[in-house]
């Protein structure tokens, strides 16, 4: 590993607290960010693991409105929530903070403060949208229009997300308020600018000129191509009560922007952990600092945040952004309105004890350099198959046979063949191979030789077949065991980025202590005659019924949808009440129902109407309701319907139904039950 580091600041984008976290955050940003660090650490490395709740801005103020709730109640509930999925989940931040903070407040002022007083911002009065029902001017999210450079419909006021372009309001073709749906009117407001224009030589030579060879491919192109475009001044206050104010006169009930303070709360939540030492990681050239983001937050993390820094003058920038692709789920976007997601709150739920499956199965499968889908059947394939077949049962064969032929102590080895010398070498190669790749930030192909390594070990029992040797050769099978279980020791280590509640429960099987990565590929950590614990199965199949039930939990969501989106009939024309009088509305008890003999959808029904006998209905909705599960029902009749003649059967009214969006139908019942015959009015 490159030694030319002394520590390393590594942060995972804020996410925003207006909704729990799913599968598409975990995979794009929060486990390659672990797995980096946890990876460094067990190297040796001074690492500090920073992240937080990002609790300003747009997106915070309009889920509050939708739950009719403060915004402090908003970030105060989803903080907590995903605090806790991170921490299920092993996200190993050192520190989980939030920018509602009071240091927070405090760091975000002093960095605007000291831009504002050295004369780095433009400032300028502007024509902005204004909502004039709602009263208030549309910054951000607030404002949705067409984007100007890819035609999305929904671009936001700050950034389209189809294309990832950073946008102004004023760009967006025929906006629209998103607090009341008006097209808003054009305001005078004074806000500060940062002048990014000016930075754009410098970025381009740090970039373009400084970045090309080691910034993923994604996310050189996309700044490249900003850089290319040209770049504006661009505003970092906003018309807004939620927010750090800014702290200049005569900015009353102006905030920060939230792109402006967010960042900024990475360097908060450092000082919040570490009150005395916090600027070595963010001032010394020797710390390399690194962000992990999702592609949506190129543009402010490697133009906007970086002039920013270069403007204060006293900060490092970041060495590396690694940026993912996004994760889709069973071939459709992951939408959180949508509820188009895996929650990881709810996977918990109903996968317990499982968040390493999950783990393994998204970075196995993570949007590294294109988007990328996630299946309950890959889920389920990936743990059977892989976890379980691979990994566990190698794990598994090499402990029993231990216990069955040694009684659980390390056999000593004797004489190495030429296959054992191999797997010995081998082994001695993956600690440098993996670290090498998760150095690079290609978290899939690190995990794959993990694999390999587990692969190794299955191999070497399948080809020496110890449990056939026992018999013939026994001090040979003391050999194959002892070489297998330190393949199995040092596989504690490698898997623990990946993997660390698994590494754990293994490490108790071996009774073993943490080992560091230096000593992973090393062929005698137990001694012999090292007592290991009880064998168990590392991991469990998972059945076809359980991730049927997953996805039919999407589908159910899907429906639902699709039912919620579904507009209702425009009105008719108007009737008089003398017309709504001629109508007979009546409430009937169904006495008798059966199909009409050689139709689909034809019922025939006797309904009891408090008549003196009950009336003929022919309805069609056999394909609904079985007949005699409509015996006894209440249903609504049109009375004088005038008879029809329906399949050679007098028709004598019409049943009235609801029908769904989706075309299924519900009776129509009285709340509690009548006297047959009541009058409808
Ligand atoms: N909260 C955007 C997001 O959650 C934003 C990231 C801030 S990182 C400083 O996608
Ligand atoms: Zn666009």
């Amino acid at each position: 590993m490159p030694a030319d580091f002394k520590r390393y600041t590594v942060t995972a984008a804020l996410p925003y607290a207006n909704g729990p976290v799913h599968i598409g955050h975990l995979a794009g940003v929060y486990l390659p960010a672990d797995i980096y660090v946890r990876y460094l650490r067990a190297a040796g490395r001074d690492v500090k693991f920073i992240c937080g709740s990002d609790e300003h801005g747009v997106p915070i103020t309009i889920r509050a409105q939708k739950e009719g709730v403060t915004p402090q109640q908003v970030v105060d509930k989803y903080h907590a929530i995903i605090r806790d999925s991170f921490a299920d989940f092993g996200v190993s931040f050192d520190i989980y903070s939030r920018t509602s903070s009071k240091t927070h407040s405090e760091v975000a002022s002093g960095f605007f403060r000291k831009l504002y007083q050295e004369d780095k911002f433009i400032e300028q009065t502007s024509q902005q949208y204004y909502d004039e029902k709602a009263d208030q001017f549309l910054a951000d999210r607030y404002i949705v229009g067409t984007c100007p450079n890819c035609g999305n419909e929904n671009a936001y006021g700050d950034q389209c997300e189809k294309c990832g372009s950073s946008l102004s309001p004023t760009e967006l073709i025929s906006p629209r308020s998103m607090l009341s749906g008006n097209q808003p009117v054009l305001r005078e407001t004074k806000h500060w600018y940062l002048p990014l224009d000016q930075y754009e030589p410098w970025l381009r030579e740090w970039i373009v000129e400084g970045h090309k060879a080691d910034w993923k491919a994604n996310v050189y192109g996309q700044c490249k191509s900003w850089i290319d475009q040209g770049l504006h001044p661009r505003a970092v206050t906003r018309d807004l009560d939620w927010g750090v104010p800014v702290p200049v006169a005569g900015a009353e009930g102006k905030v920060l922007y939230v792109w402006f303070d967010a960042p900024i709360g990475y360097i908060s939540a450092t000082k919040d952990l570490l009150p005395d030492t916090w600027e070595t990681y963010w001032k010394d050239q020797d710390s390399k600092l690194v962000h992990f983001i999702g592609k949506d937050n190129i543009v402010f993390h490697c133009i906007i945040f970086p002039a920013m820094l270069k403007a204060h003058g006293d900060y490092i920038l970041p060495d590396n952004v690694p940026a993912n692709e996004f994760l889709n789920l069973e071939g459709d976007k992951i939408s959180t309105s949508r509820n188009w997601a895996v929650w990881l709150h709810e996977y918990l739920q109903e996968f317990p004890g499982k968040a390493d499956v999950l783990r393994y199965v998204l970075c196995a499968n993570a949007p590294e350099n294109k988007d990328n889908d996630f299946t309950w059947k890959d889920f389920q394939a990936r743990n059977n198959n892989e976890l379980l077949a691979t990994l566990g049962n190698f794990v598994n064969r090499a402990v029993v046979l231990t216990h069955k032929y040694y009684e659980g102590r390390i056999p000593a080895r004797g004489e190495l063949t030429e296959l054992d010398e191999h797997v010995i070498r081998e082994m001695s190669e993956y600690p440098g191979r993996i670290g090498q790749l998760i150095d690079g930030y290609r978290f899939r192909d690190a995990l794959n030789e993990l694999m390999n390594l587990a692969r190794l070990g299955n191999k070497y029992l399948a080809d020496t077949e110890p449990w056939k040797l026992i018999k013939t050769d026994a001090p040979r099978v003391a050999t194959i065991l002892n070489i297998a279980l330190q393949l199995t020791a040092n596989l504690t280590t490698l898997m623990e980025p990946f993997l660390p509640a698994t590494a754990t429960r293994l490490l108790g099987m071996l009774n073993l202590e943490p080992r560091p990565w230096s000593q992973a590929g090393n062929s005698e950590v137990l001694a012999s005659g090292h007592q290991v614990g009880e064998a168990f199965l590392l991991f469990e199949k998972i059945e076809d019924a359980t991730v049927e039930a997953q996805v039919q939990k999407l589908l159910d969501t899907k429906k639902a949808n699709e039912l919620a989106a579904a507009v209702a009939a425009p009105a008719k024309d108007d009737i008089s009440f003398e017309e709504f009088q001629r109508m007979d509305l009546r409430i009937g008890t169904i006495v008798a129902a059966e199909k009409v003999a050689k139709t689909k959808k034809l019922l025939k029904l006797s309904v009891d109407l408090g008549l003196d006998e009950p009336r003929t209905i022919v309805s069609g909705i056999a394909e609904h309701f079985l007949p005699e599960a409509l015996v006894g029902q209440q249903v609504q009749v049109l009375l004088n319907l005038a008879p029809r003649e329906i399949k050679g059967i007098q028709s004598q009214g019409m049943l009235l139904m609801a029908e769904n969006a989706d075309g299924t139908l519900s009776l129509m019942q009285p709340s509690s039950a009548v006297r047959p015959g009541s009058g409808v009015a």
